[in-house]
């Protein structure tokens, strides 16, 4: 992989555009496993005391990169690798980040607000030192509409901000070996668009029958396709419900909601100081502390 110069985030995006097809690699691609790094590294923030999230790329170090919910990622962050390894300029938390929203765009999606500014810890003591134990912050999928919100609501989502996030659902699928689970959502995993909605809201969800954890199917197109009890969620509760149908009927409406909330997403617990990096402060920078 050939470096490029310090400062060009955009010849970084083209390296992760690069690298995106990969055939035999579960549906073609490895943008969805890219846009899962990326929620799950800054989706351990707590607002109360201002720790987790995407600063420090603390994935890298245990007990983050051991944490259940984490299962498989290890896979996304080595294709990255060759990257952060040519261009040592770049944290790995930036590139994380940058990676996802790189392959959302490129996957059909819309495009999200990114800022660089990110540093990384150097030692897993130093990020427990700053962030303490953020291992089991991430959601369980067996669970339902009160888990979601707190969940969502300690990092500091609205409903309709959850709703809108939980369209990336439209990407990707489940590995046994990985969370349990087994399946993709839709029926084009490595295209974002509203199906994942339109399935939810259209389809007859039943339990499957087998002998793993709990999650639903419907045969779509002659395909299986799966939802887990956290998706089911989203129209069994009357609040989420809501949000689904208007996704579910006005894409552009999703694609704005989606890049708005995905973007607040990973700057999360991001304290930029006047030059523009976000240092590794404990409870966040104290220039925005309070
Ligand atoms: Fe996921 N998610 N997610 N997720 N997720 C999985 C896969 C992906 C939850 C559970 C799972 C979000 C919220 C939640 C993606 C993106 C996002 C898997 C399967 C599980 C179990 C993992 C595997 O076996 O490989 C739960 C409980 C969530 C809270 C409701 C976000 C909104 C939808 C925040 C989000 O952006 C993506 C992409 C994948 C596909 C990964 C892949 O490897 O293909």
């Amino acid at each position: 992989m050939a470096s490029v110069k310090n400062g060009d985030y955009d010849g970084i995006r083209n390296q992760v555009t690069k690298i995106l097809k990969r055939p035999g690699y579960d549906d073609g691609s490895i943008g969805p496993v890219l846009v899962r790094l990326a929620w799950h590294a800054s989706g351990t923030y707590e607002r109360k005391d201002r720790t987790g999230g995407s600063n420090g790329a603390g994935m890298r170090f245990a007990p983050e990169s051991n944490d259940g919910a984490n299962a498989g990622l290890e896979h996304a962050r080595a294709f990255l690798d060759p990257i952060a390894e040519a261009n040592p300029w770049i944290s790995y938390a930036d590139l994380w980040t940058l990676a996802g929203v790189t392959a959302l765009e490129a996957m059909g999606g819309p495009k999200t607000p990114w800022k660089p500014g990110r540093t990384d810890f150097k030692s897993e003591q130093a990020a427990e030192a700053y962030h303490g134990k953020v291992d089991g912050r991430l959601p369980d999928a067996s669970q339902g509409a009160q888990h979601i919100r707190d969940v969502f609501y300690r990092m500091g989502f609205s409903d309709q901000e959850i709703v809108a996030l939980s369209g990336a659902h439209n990407l990707g699928r489940c590995h046994e070996d990985r969370s349990g689970f087994d399946g993709k959502w839709v029926v084009n995993p490595t295209r974002f668009s509203n199906q994942f909605f339109k399935l939810l809201l259209t389809r007859k969800w039943v339990p499957r029958k087998w002998d793993g954890p709990l999650q639903y199917e419907a045969v779509v197109v002659g395909e299986k396709l799966m939802m887990l009890e956290t998706d089911l969620a989203l129209i069994k509760d009357p609040e989420f419900r809501v949000w689904a149908e208007k996704y579910a009927a006005d894409q552009k409406l999703f694609f704005e909601h989606f890049a708005a909330a995905f973007a607040k997403l990973l700057e999360l617990g991001v304290d930029r100081d006047g030059s523009g990096v976000a240092p590794l402060v404990k409870g966040g920078c104290p220039y925005h502390a309070g």
